[in-house]
């Protein structure tokens, strides 16, 4: 039904944005038919130490499996974010930063502050021996020392991994010893909805089981009580005082890795996810640009963390490699009521606004009023990513929030794609609501069957995409073999994205969510397998078994299906106990909204455990289970279907 339901290009944007139908028609045809001068033209819009003469350069079959693009280019990332504008927009605000406590003054940093800042950042890097390839993993909360840290790392050539404030300290260890990162930059505390985050007790648990980590960088935040250890530890406001201001920023080839991002996966732990610098600015820059119209002096917020790829790529890179004043944000949307993101809108007169789904519904709940005390005319756009948005939010956000006048941007992509692939432009694209409409230029979208088959017409799949571009990926990070397996073994010769489609008759394209077992938790991925490997771990747990469930809010919940040991009585304490194990093993977006005890598991008379039952009842969709007789023991099934948790 929606796929009728048509919102067409308001007037005015079709008349003042940067391309209408006919122009993205024309650019995306340019980019398909003569990729290799369509991508250098592209390339111009960077600033390049040496001009790359030769653009993609890559084959996805398994003999000779490589990706390169511009890869005779020499560019420095951060140059092209900060240095590149400072004769023209020097005195323009590049960052805003809005604390957590709305009665807090915000920080600006002009284009000159901010490289400024940076700088020293890079110097302090230096002083403790970081060089270009150094890993140095970031831990921090959402203030500008984050930024200016993630930015010093390009400047000097090390490549950052930055690890959400709130993950745990297990987790964050596993980040840094997989990596073998030996600098940590961190924070003494994080704030968040007015809750304080101990981040430096968390660095120091996961120090202790990093062996290799030297060396750790503190910033004070919040002035909360911290131990520091001596040799290891030092405060950043020391460090930054002993250092020059000045510090040239490294030449890097356009494939040089710029930074890992850890994201989870349907097996094994989690991968660390490989960028590089060329292509990946490019990607990012273009499609922050094309997606969203964006004109110098506009205030740009991207509301997400800069612990997800949504936040390295649009709070930071995208934007800043195209001049834009962008902000971030420290708090929690609906903090300290649900007023507050269209009052951060209103303070800083915001003209786009880009946010996830789950952040919608969450808001939406709490009823129109909150949105109405509100003036929000700054606004002209609104984005949204991270999961597939429903029709009812994205119609609350277009009509409510954007009184009617403002396109809905859906862009679909992942931490494996740079940025995004799947995206209207708010001149050229009639939006559907809940659609992410049509691929951004050089993106070749495919649907195919379980065998490979192409699928042709209307009609839905897995979605694959069937030629490289900038922005991908390059590697898993000291595991290029699980690069290889993880995407592009499935079907041959293409970029398998995990998630399934449909593609209507317009050729316009629906997302409909993860074809494996990863589960999109308020628009985070965690993959079913950490969490069952998190539980295992708990003395009392045998066994366990993760799928995801509808949920109202996060999008999906995450629903455990638990075995215990023999002699172990099931009970509401261990019941708590185990999903607190999770927080703490991985961290809260982990932890199970649902626990079932479960005598046991439904598996095929080869072990394996059958999801699809699983998921069914987790649903609460207990009618129609399909065939159970494949199983070793389909009394289980009713033991399951009677004790489902509610
Ligand atoms: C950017 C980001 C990636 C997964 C992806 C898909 C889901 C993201 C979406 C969307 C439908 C959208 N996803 N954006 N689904 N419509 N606009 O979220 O990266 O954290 O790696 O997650 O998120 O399932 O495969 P990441």
């Amino acid at each position: 039904m929606s796929e009728q339901e048509i919102y067409p290009v308001p007037t005015q944007w079709a008349e003042h944005a940067r391309f209408d139908a006919a122009g993205y028609d024309m650019l995306y045809g340019r980019s398909l038919a003569d990729p290799g001068s369509f991508w250098l033209e592209q390339a111009r819009r960077l600033d390049w130490i040496k001009r790359p003469e030769i653009a993609g350069d890559w084959s996805f079959d398994e003999v000779d499996f490589h990706i390169n693009w511009f890869a005779d280019g020499k560019l420095n990332v951060a140059a092209n974010c900060l240095d590149r504008h400072l004769a023209k927009r020097g005195d323009q605000v590049a960052l805003i930063w809005e604390p957590d406590e709305p009665s807090e003054e915000p920080r600006r940093f002009t284009y000159r502050e901010l490289h400024a800042e940076v700088c020293r950042f890079a110097n302090v890097l230096k002083a403790q021996g970081a060089k270009k390839g150094d890993r140095v993993t970031i831990y921090m909360p959402m203030i500008p020392e984050a930024a200016f840290a993630i930015l010093a790392c390009a400047r000097i050539g090390a490549i950052h991994s930055v690890v959400f404030g709130g993950f745990s300290p297990e987790a964050l260890a596993g980040r840094i010893t997989d990596c073998d990162s030996t600098i940590l930059v961190t924070a003494d505390e994080g704030r968040r909805g007015g809750k304080r985050i101990p981040l430096k007790a968390n660095a120091d648990a996961a120090a202790a089981r990093a062996p290799a980590l030297e060396t750790m960088i503190v910033v004070q935040a919040t002035g909360g009580a911290v131990t520091m250890q001596d040799g290891r530890d030092i405060w950043y406001h020391d460090a930054v005082a002993e250092v020059p201001a000045a510090c040239p920023a490294e030449p890097m080839g356009a494939e040089d890795p710029l930074f890992i991002l850890y994201t989870s996966g349907s097996t094994g732990s989690p991968k660390g996810v490989l960028h590089t610098s060329g292509g990946y600015l490019l990607w990012v820059s273009l499609t922050h640009e094309l997606a969203f119209d964006y004109r110098p002096g506009d205030v740009w917020w991207c509301a997400a963390d800069l612990g997800w790829v949504t936040g390295h790529s649009y709070i930071l890179y995208g934007p800043l490699a195209n001049g834009a004043t962008t902000l971030m944000y420290e708090g929690l949307p609906t903090w300290p009521d649900a007023s507050r993101i269209w009052q951060v809108v209103d303070r800083h007169q915001v003209q786009t606004l880009y946010t996830a789904p789950t952040a919608l519904r969450a808001l939406m709940k709490d009823g129109d009023s909150f949105v109405h005390a509100t003036d929000r005319s700054s606004l002209k756009l609104l984005g949204t990513v991270g999961e597939p948005i429903n029709p009812e939010a994205w119609r609350w956000y277009h009509d409510v929030v954007g009184g009617g006048r403002c396109p809905i941007i859906d862009t679909w992509w992942q931490t494996e794609t740079g940025g995004a692939l799947i995206a209207p432009l708010p001149g050229a694209t009639d939006l559907k609501p809940g659609s992410a409409t049509t691929p951004m230029p050089g993106v070749d979208p495919q649907l195919v069957d379980a065998e490979g088959q192409v699928l042709t017409g209307a009609t839905s799949g897995n979605l694959v995409i069937a030629r490289s571009w900038p922005g991908q990926m390059r590697t898993v990070w000291g595991d290029h073999a699980r690069f290889f397996q993880t995407y592009f073994s499935t079907y041959k010769g293409k970029y398998f994205t995990g998630d399934g489609a449909r593609r209507d008759a317009d050729g316009y394209w629906w997302i409909t969510g993860r074809v494996d077992d990863v589960i999109n938790v308020s628009g985070h991925r965690m993959g079913t397998a950490e969490v069952e490997s998190a539980l295992v771990l708990h003395p009392k747990v045998a066994e366990a078994a993760v799928v995801g469930m509808p949920h109202d809010i996060k999008g999906q919940g995450i629903y455990a299906y638990v075995t215990l040991n023999s002699g172990e009585a099931a009970s509401d304490d261990l019941r708590a106990d185990l999903i607190k194990w999770v927080r703490t093993e991985i961290g809260p977006i982990a932890a199970p909204d649902k626990l079932q005890f479960a005598p046991g598991l439904p598996k095929t008379r080869s072990g394996k455990i059958m999801r699809r039952i699983l998921r069914k009842i987790a649903e609460g969709d207990v009618s129609s289970l399909g065939d159970t007789s494949t199983l070793a023991d389909p009394a289980v099934v009713d033991d399951l279907v009677a004790n489902r948790v509610t």
